[in-house]
């Protein structure tokens, strides 16, 4: 059994009668020599006051909020003289790492630490101190009223070791004093709110769950394995994309005319011919004239990787969803391979029998929406692609032409893009120069 011993509040400066905002040990504690005991704090600066010897803490002859100045006992320690290990006097000007980040105001005599003659030992305490100032605690940004927010250097500390804002921290102690509990309170609420956290960093707000029945009768109905995969694409492409759209129209009267000229001879081949193969040639020959568009940005965004080879994507709209399979190789195919494969394609789509490698590779993507109707529409670029084409549905309207109105099939064109990667000039020259070869079909071959 060891020795009894009063410890008692250190030389701490001018300050007296400071208030004790936290005790940091309990009756039958094992202490050790530089342990904190407890916070105080003043007008001025709180500071937390350390044992000066390791021992076991019998009795506490303080309770919070009592004030103390130099001299006033703290506890009565059970010193273990063969295990105690004084606190070495730190020497003038030691780096205070070791303490609390000290914007100090109390200036830090720090006593003998041998063993007092008589049972009372004075701790080392001001080395912990810590103005509160609002330079006192860098690390830890002001409650935004220019007020730091109140806690204890050990709280301080604690919060620090966790990486909270004590500033979003509402404190539950005396005073709206910050304790332990709410750090851990805080940092628990955050970690159980992981979603939350990522749409933060989007600078989104979150998704509010509600609940629709209270106004009338719902209905829930499960995504489909396609509707949820596609969504994930569609969101990150939407969000990591800058889009722009560009519009245009091209008179396609001209191609409609050669297309139904074409139409007995693909059905003796059995294939229906729409408008959409004639569009992929004309896609092809602008991208092999604008390399950019039928590019990918590298992962490092210092660089477009360039493709030499035109497989399309086509938007297929399917009972599950959609899908975009790709149609290899458009520049080696002809206008009736093409039709062939897209109706081929498109009705495995249509029965869920697309494989893997029939959605990959795609250089450039075309959503057709002609079939349904519409003017316009905005598509989303299938990342890693950089740009999109959407078509709408063909009116006749009338244009004027050589000083005359004439009726005149249009087919508007809606050109998404990265624009990252794409100037919008750029956009323009692509589309005008599409609308050229929709206009006039021959000059695909050019
Ligand atoms: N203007 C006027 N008529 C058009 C047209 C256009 N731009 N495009 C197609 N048509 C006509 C076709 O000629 C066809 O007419 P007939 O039946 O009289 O011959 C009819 O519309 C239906 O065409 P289609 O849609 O079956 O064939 P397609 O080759 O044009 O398109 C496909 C094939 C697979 C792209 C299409 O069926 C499809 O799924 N489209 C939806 C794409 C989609 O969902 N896009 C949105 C993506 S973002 O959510």
């Amino acid at each position: 059994m060891g020795r009894e011993s009063v410890v008692v509040v250190p030389d701490i400066g001018d300050f007296k009668d400071v208030e004790i905002i936290e005790i940091l040990v309990n009756p039958g504690d094992t202490v050790k020599a530089e342990d904190s005991l407890i916070s105080l704090e003043s007008d001025k600066a709180a500071m937390e006051i350390p044992s000066s010897m390791g021992g076991t803490v019998k009795e506490l002859k303080v309770k919070l909020g009592d004030r103390v100045s130099q001299g006033s006992p703290i506890l009565t320690l059970i010193v273990d003289d063969a295990a105690a290990e004084p606190v070495p006097a730190a020497a003038p000007g030691a780096p205070p790492e070791a303490r609390e980040p000290q914007a100090v105001a109390v200036s830090a005599p720090v006593p003998s630490p041998t063993s007092a003659p008589e049972d009372v030992v004075e701790t080392p305490a001001a080395p912990a101190a810590t103005a509160a100032a609002p330079a006192v605690d860098r690390a830890e940004p002001s409650s935004g009223h220019g007020v730091p927010p109140h806690a204890s250097p050990s709280v301080r500390r604690f919060a620090r070791e966790l990486g909270a804002d004590l500033s979003r921290i509402s404190g539950t102690g005396t005073k709206g004093r910050i304790l332990k509990e709410d750090v851990q309170a805080f940092v628990k609420a955050r970690l159980q709110q992981p979603e939350r956290a990522s749409s933060v960093a989007f600078g989104l707000p979150e998704a509010v769950e509600i609940d629709y029945s209270q106004f009338g009768a719902i209905e829930r109905q499960p995504l489909s394995r396609i509707n949820k995969l596609s969504a994930a694409a569609l969101h990150r492409a939407w969000i990591t994309i800058p889009h722009v759209t560009q519009h245009d129209e091209a008179d396609i009267t001209d191609l409609e005319a050669f297309r139904v000229a074409l139409k007995p001879e693909a059905e003796r081949k059995q294939i229906k011919l729409t408008l959409l193969p004639l569009v992929m040639k004309a896609v092809v020959a602008a991208l092999k004239t604008f390399p950019k568009f039928n590019a990918s940005l590298a992962a490092n965004g210092e660089e477009l990787i360039l493709k030499r080879y035109y497989h399309l994507g086509f938007a297929v709209d399917t009972p599950d969803g959609l899908v975009v399979p790709v149609l290899r190789d458009a520049d080696q195919k002809s206008v009736f391979e093409i039709a062939a494969e897209l109706g081929e394609v498109g009705s495995r789509a249509r029965g869920r029998k697309l494989r893997n490698p029939d959605l990959q590779g795609g250089t450039f993507t075309i959503s057709s929406l002609g079939g349904i109707g519409g003017t316009a529409f905005t598509p989303i670029v299938n990342a890693p692609e950089v740009a999109i084409l959407g078509v709408s549905r063909a009116q006749t309207k009338p244009v004027y032409r050589e000083g005359a109105w004439q009726p005149r099939l249009m087919l508007p064109l809606s050109l998404s893009y990265d624009h990252r990667v794409i100037d919008g000039a750029e956009a323009a020259r692509f589309t005008a120069y599409l609308v050229q070869l929709l206009t006039d079909i021959r000059r695909v071959l050019l």
